[in-house]
């Protein structure tokens, strides 16, 4: 009934990239301006949605996100079902993560879509003085690849909002040409597998 209940399209975005850079941060930077100095790994998936205005269309974004841990991830090939983007993130202080890089994108071009619209991020710039991945370097791998380019902090919210509303204009681009898959997605296959307030993590206990 509200008027953000309306939309045109429905795009699924997935976060992928290594533990601890950044991308539950990311996420919840876009969909909710929050930001966790501790947050823990993700366990399963999580989603988060937002909806923004691109030219006269609104947009439903309904970003995915899961642990970079193989032991913590959700079931692959269901993961990527259905998205339309993707955001891969390395953190610029951990040279380990950005060679992971070409593993993750592997791994998607295996499961996605060939047509999605990829992004590498490289996240944390509010550590300037610990940087390992020159960003010149990883703007030369990205456009030998294809993929579009930024680097954000979620934690001063720099360029999150130009990085997921820049997949989300190529996207809509894409389909509105034409190029790729069809817009809404209903479906939603997916829950989360845990959440915060199971039984086992409520902080209360049984009366006695
Ligand atoms: N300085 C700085 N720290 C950040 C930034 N983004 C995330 N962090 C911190 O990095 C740590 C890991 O962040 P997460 O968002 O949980 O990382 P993740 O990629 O979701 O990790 P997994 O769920 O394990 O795959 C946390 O301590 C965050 O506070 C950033 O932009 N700058
Ligand atoms: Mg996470």
């Amino acid at each position: 009934m509200g008027s953000d209940e309306a939309y045109n399209f429905v795009f699924k975005v997935v976060l992928i990239g290594e533990s601890g850079v950044g991308k539950s941060n990311l996420l919840s930077r876009f969909t909710k301006n929050e930001f966790s100095h501790d947050s823990r790994t993700t366990i399963g998936v999580e989603f988060s949605t937002r909806t923004v205005q691109l030219n006269s269309f609104t947009i439903k974004a309904q970003i995915w996100d899961t642990a970079g841990l193989e032991r913590y991830r959700a079931i692959t090939s269901a993961y990527y079902r259905g998205a339309v983007g993707a955001l891969l993130v390395y953190d610029i202080t951990k040279h380990l993560t950005y060679e992971s890089v070409e593993r993750w994108l592997k791994e998607l071009f295996d499961h996605a879509d060939p047509h999605i619209v990829v992004m590498l991020v490289g996240n944390k710039t509010d550590l300037e003085s610990e940087r390992s991945v020159p960003s010149q370097e990883a703007k030369d791998f990205a456009d030998k690849k294809g993929l579009m380019f930024l680097e954000t902090s979620a934690l001063e919210s720099t360029n999150v909002e130009a990085a997921f509303n820049s997949v989300l204009a190529e996207i809509h681009r894409k389909v509105s040409s034409k190029e790729v898959m069809r817009g809404p997605i209903s479906a939603v296959s997916l829950n989360s597998s845990r959440s915060e307030s199971t039984e086992e993590n409520r902080p209360c206990c049984r009366n006695i």
